[in-house]
């Protein structure tokens, strides 16, 4: 039977490809690979990192440092390379504390986000030397650019990526009143990001920011105007962070379309410091929570990593903690805590095994008994990595 349209030539290639079809099925099959059972290895085979912070306290604490180096790849220092701690002092530079961080992470085989640069926050403790604040105005465009330069230069080659300017707005996408801004406009966001790049060629520059996270509000427009500004303008940046500090059952909306809308400005896009929190009692134990709620929580990580996963230029997810005992949360908001993947004792929660599960993982260890509240020493004693 003649088969319009086929030569001889492609009927055969055709029989060709269908028997070797046939064989290929035939063959014995590759024994399944296992799902990976943790974050950094779930997140790995979508070319992507989990990542989650280190402070000094942490880091004497065994039960974090083995966990974070089980289910991490990439830690961010939580406040050692920032400004007070780098320069407490004009042109006084201190690097143990950072440097501990970076030479324990580097020595796990996790890459490291440098945090951060350049940032001032209205808020009492933003880790902006008072001596910064008061610099004569003509005088802060080369202490900030002094800064960056010394720093970048410091961990030259050993970063993956510098959040270089950190939550440069008010809520209403208004820039925030810092001595920078007052010094230079808009414009210290392009200093500064030249002067990382002229320090350090590969690391990758980010601006970061919460409240950024939804699409189309005051805030993530104005640093989506930003963004493209600086692009259009030529400045280097390679990133945007988006901080999300959430609470349960309030993801923003439109996180996956606002990610992408930054990705096609021809930047990479992050989540910097996820935690998602709740109500609680007991600071101390962040107990008790509403099941309800820790199963919310699950739901809203499994979201937030998808939106990642759904981004092609996402390159990971990290959380603001190794787990809720070092988490900032009940810290800055009384009555709320439990905002992590894993709990006081270091046990996964359901949320971990929501991102575990989107990200394409699965097992890991399993979940704790949600309905009775135990103790932490309970909790270390069943799940000590
Ligand atoms: O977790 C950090 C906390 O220990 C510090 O006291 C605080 C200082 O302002 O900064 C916290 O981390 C912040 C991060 O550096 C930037 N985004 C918001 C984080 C939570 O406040």
């Amino acid at each position: 039977m003649r088969i319009p349209g086929m030569t001889a030539a492609t009927i055969a290639a055709a029989c060709g490809l269908v028997l070797a079809l046939f064989s290929g099925a035939a063959a014995p099959a590759a024994p399944a690979a296992a799902a990976p059972s943790t974050l950094k290895e779930a997140a790995q085979t979508t070319g992507r990192y989990f990542g989650g912070i280190m402070s000094t306290n942490s880091l004497a604490n065994g039960t974090a440092t083995s966990l974070a180096a089980r289910e991490f790849d990439m830690i961010t220092p939580e406040n050692e390379m920032k400004w007070d701690t780098t320069e407490p002092n004009q042109g006084d530079f201190h690097y143990d504390r950072g440097d501990a961080i970076v030479d324990w992470a580097r020595s796990q085989g996790m890459r490291v986000r440098g945090h951060t640069l350049v940032w001032y926050s209205p808020d009492a403790d933003s880790q902006l030397p008072a001596w910064v604040k008061q610099l004569p105005l003509d005088q802060v465009r080369a202490a900030m650019e002094n800064h960056v330069t010394e720093l970048v230069s410091h961990y030259k080659g050993k970063l993956y990526a510098w959040d270089v300017v950190n939550e440069p707005f008010n809520d209403d996408g208004t820039y925030r009143n810092s001595v920078f801004h007052q010094a230079m406009g808009r414009d210290y966001i392009a200093h500064a990001l030249r002067a990382a790049r002229a320090a350090d060629p590969d690391v990758k520059l980010y601006l970061n920011d919460y409240g950024i996270e939804g699409d189309n509000t005051a805030k993530s427009n104005a640093m989506y105007d930003l963004v493209k500004w600086l692009k259009d303008e030529g400045v280097p940046l390679d990133g945007v962070g988006f901080e999300s500090h959430f609470q349960v059952g309030q993801l923003p909306h439109g996180i996956q379309s606002n990610m992408k809308r930054f990705a096609d400005l021809g930047v990479d896009v992050a989540v910097t410091e996820y935690d998602n929190r709740m109500p609680v009692t007991d600071p101390q134990t962040q107990r008790p929570v509403n099941p309800g709620d820790l199963n919310q929580q699950a739901t809203d990580t499994a979201s937030v990593v998808s939106a990642c996963l759904n981004t092609a230029r996402c390159v990971g997810v990290s959380q603001w903690a190794v787990g809720d005992a070092d988490n900032w949360v009940p810290h800055s908001f009384p009555g709320q805590g439990s905002a992590t993947l894993f709990d006081v004792g270091y046990a996964p929660k359901p949320a971990y095994h929501a991102a575990l599960n989107a990200l394409g993982g699965g097992g890991g260890t399993q979940p704790q008994p949600w309905g009775r509240w135990n103790t932490a020493d309970e909790i270390r004693g069943v799940n000590s990595p």
